[in-house]
């Protein structure tokens, strides 16, 4: 089966982002019961990047595409793994996780993700639902980019 890797420091919320997606995906499987055509994805929420674990390292290895999840203005091991999982082929989607935890919504960590690393994020939260919709999207057209 696909898989999609959902990676990040410990508490970066891994775990909330993968109820919340797949809770946003039992409604949008309806749908697409409908139209005959459900792409089976297996999500893959994983220890922390900041863990030293071959585990991680594992998943890496196996996934499509990958969420890199950032929280705050340290973010230099999330950028190594970034380079580290785009050369093993996976496609790279940098999510702002825990966006409702801004007063600007991540905008700003946003804008400085981009600064450092040319790197477009997505500003999500688990919580309020914000962003999940346009995460699953891009999830979805990066797996198609893929076929
Ligand atoms: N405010 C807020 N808190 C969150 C969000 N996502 C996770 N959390 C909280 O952050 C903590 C760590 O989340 P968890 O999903 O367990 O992180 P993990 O260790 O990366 O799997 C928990 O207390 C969550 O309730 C979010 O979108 N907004
Ligand atoms: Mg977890």
């Amino acid at each position: 089966m696909r898989q999609v890797g959902i990676f990040g420091k410990r508490k970066s919320g891994k775990s909330a982002l993968m109820y919340a997606l797949t809770k946003h995906k039992i409604k949008a499987t309806f749908k697409a019961m409908e139209i005959g055509s459900v792409t089976k994805v297996m999500l893959v929420d994983t220890v922390g990047v900041d863990v030293e674990d071959t585990t991680a390292e594992k998943s890496a290895q196996s996934v499509e595409v990958a969420l890199m999840l950032i929280t705050d203005d340290s973010f230099e091991l999330e950028l190594a793994w970034i380079s580290k999982l785009k050369k093993g082929g996976s496609s790279i989607i940098v999510v702002i996780s825990q966006a409702d935890k801004f007063s600007d919504g991540g905008k700003a960590l946003a804008a400085a993700v981009k600064e450092v690393s040319g790197l477009d994020a997505l500003c999500v939260s688990s919580h309020t639902g914000e962003g999940v919709e346009e995460l699953d999207s891009e999830i979805n057209r990066l797996l198609g980019s893929r076929d």
